[in-house]
């Protein structure tokens, strides 16, 4: 199988010691993949891993946010990594190998399908102190509520950072509600959740366990919080 079509698209912020391995392991696995990253000014070697492996592997492009006009922040790396993709479907997933990246296939197979959005769901997640099981539990009830109550769309993981979408979709989506993404949020899905009408996206779930990130440090702070509750409100 091929998947010209597919471009993914991976957030970077100081991921030097993983990116340049997932790369290899995307382009070993998935023939004729598209790769975008979309860094957000990281100080390590992030960008310079990046070129190196452009080299390698023409596939591969950099998209780096310096200066970008949205600002900082991965909900808007991730929309601008979408805009800039000029294939019909895209991926959304960590660089930090959070996300396994064995589940590609099985979710371009159900975009490829009839579906307009295949949603990796998380089953299981591993070696997660108990507070942060807590907060997150208290985030998802109180976004599942946003949801619920408004008639918006729901999934199995409104907070999934790993997601394969059709571009057009997301950006019509996007285009039509910009203020109500939250740029230097971490929950994108859930702002296109937000801004979708129940029952009218046909969405696939695959179930994953989320492990820990290979390499480096997490970049999750308060301030994600305080985005996130920004983005039930917005
Ligand atoms: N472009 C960009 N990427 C970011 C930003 N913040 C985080 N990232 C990347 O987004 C992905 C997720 O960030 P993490 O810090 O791993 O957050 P997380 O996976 O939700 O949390 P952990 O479970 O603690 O790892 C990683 O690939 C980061 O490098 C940002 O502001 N801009
Ligand atoms: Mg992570």
């Amino acid at each position: 199988m091929r998947y010209n079509d597919l471009t993914v698209v991976l957030p970077t912020l100081n991921e030097e010691a993983n990116i340049g391995s997932l790369i290899e392991d995307l382009e070993d696995t998935y023939k004729g993949i598209r790769i975008l990253v979309v860094d957000d000014g990281s100080t390590d070697g992030t960008r310079k891993v990046v070129e190196e492996m452009r080299k390698m592997y023409p596939s591969v492009s950099l998209l780096d946010r310096r200066n970008a006009a949205l600002g900082r922040g991965l909900t808007a790396s991730v929309i601008d990594g979408i805009r800039r993709c000029r294939t019909d479907y895209v991926l959304v997933m960590d660089a930090d190998f959070q996300h396994p990246y064995k589940h590609i296939g099985e979710m371009y197979r159900k975009i490829k399908g009839k579906f307009d959005i295949a949603i990796a769901v998380r089953r299981r997640v591993e070696h997660w102190p108990m507070h942060r099981r807590i907060v997150s539990k208290l985030m998802i009830f109180f976004g599942y509520f946003v949801l619920f109550a408004s008639g918006k769309e729901l999934c199995n993981d409104i907070f999934s950072g790993y997601f394969c979408v059709r571009k057009m979709k997301f950006l019509e989506t996007y285009g039509m509600n910009r203020k109500r993404f939250v740029p230097k949020g971490y929950k994108v899905l859930f702002d296109f959740l937000k801004c979708t009408r129940r029952n009218s996206l046909r969405i696939a779930e695959v179930p994953y366990t989320f492990t820990s990130r290979r390499h480096g440090t997490s970049k999750v702070s308060l301030s994600q919080g305080l985005h996130l509750i920004r983005s039930f409100f917005s």
